[in-house]
């Protein structure tokens, strides 16, 4: 398999960090989408990555969609809680409110969740997909 992504990009890290914790091989492939010759709009007819290349040619692309076909492909180890109630507390949700609301404060009121989510963003999953910027090969008008 690979993956087109691109390392500022958020779509891209949780399809990264799924492939890492589900044990998967892939081979990663970083380009920006915008660019003239980005590869993605020959898999994506939205033109966006992530796309997940398979063996085949075949592409699987909307990052909630790989997750789907990942979790359906390679149940093992499974990545959601099977309680659609907990699937709230899943840690992309946090991080959003760190970015968007960090008066908030979240992590006081929740001291258990934020110990969880510590030890999470420990992962070497986590530590290896952290945002990065990326140059752009053409010019910006
Ligand atoms: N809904 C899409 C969003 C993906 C997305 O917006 N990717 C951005 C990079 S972070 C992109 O490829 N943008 C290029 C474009 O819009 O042309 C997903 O979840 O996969």
């Amino acid at each position: 398999m690979k993956l087109l992504s691109a390392t500022p990009s958020p779509y891209a890290r949780k399809v990264r960090i799924a492939l890492a914790e589900k044990g998967l091989r892939f081979e990663l492939l970083t380009e920006v989408p915008w660019d003239a010759d980005a590869s993605a709009p020959a898999y994506n007819p939205l033109g966006k990555i992530p796309v997940l290349i398979l063996d085949d040619g075949e592409a699987v692309f909307e990052s909630s969609f790989i997750l789907e076909w990942l979790e359906a492909k390679h149940p093992e180890p499974p990545l959601r809680p099977a309680d659609i109630d907990a699937r709230l507390a899943v840690g992309s949700a946090l991080g959003y409110l760190d970015l968007h609301l960090p008066d908030f404060d979240w992590a006081l009121r929740h001291p258990a969740l934020a110990d969880r989510f510590a030890r999470i963003s420990e992962r070497p999953s986590f530590a290896a997909t952290l945002p990065q910027a990326q140059g752009f090969k053409d010019r910006v008008v």
